[in-house]
């Protein structure tokens, strides 16, 4: 399952990064490609093991809020 995720504060590198860190820690998350300019965050991730909800606790987690 892939999902895009919208994104608001994601500034930089190291934005990326602690959304991708984030997001690939939880059990379920496939791949995670952030793409800054766009706001936007693609998720693979097995539906059976994690939820969109968990995924957007975890962005919202490190700071930044999720449309
Ligand atoms: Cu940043």
């Amino acid at each position: 399952m892939t999902i895009t995720l919208h994104v608001q504060g994601m500034t930089c590198g190291h934005c990326k990064m602690a959304v991708t860190k984030a997001l690939k820690e939880l059990d379920g998350v496939i791949n995670v490609e952030v793409l800054l300019q766009e706001g936007t965050v693609d998720v693979d991730y097995d539906e059976t093991k994690v939820s969109v909800e968990k995924l957007k606790e975890a962005i919202e987690e490190q700071g930044y809020d999720v449309k």
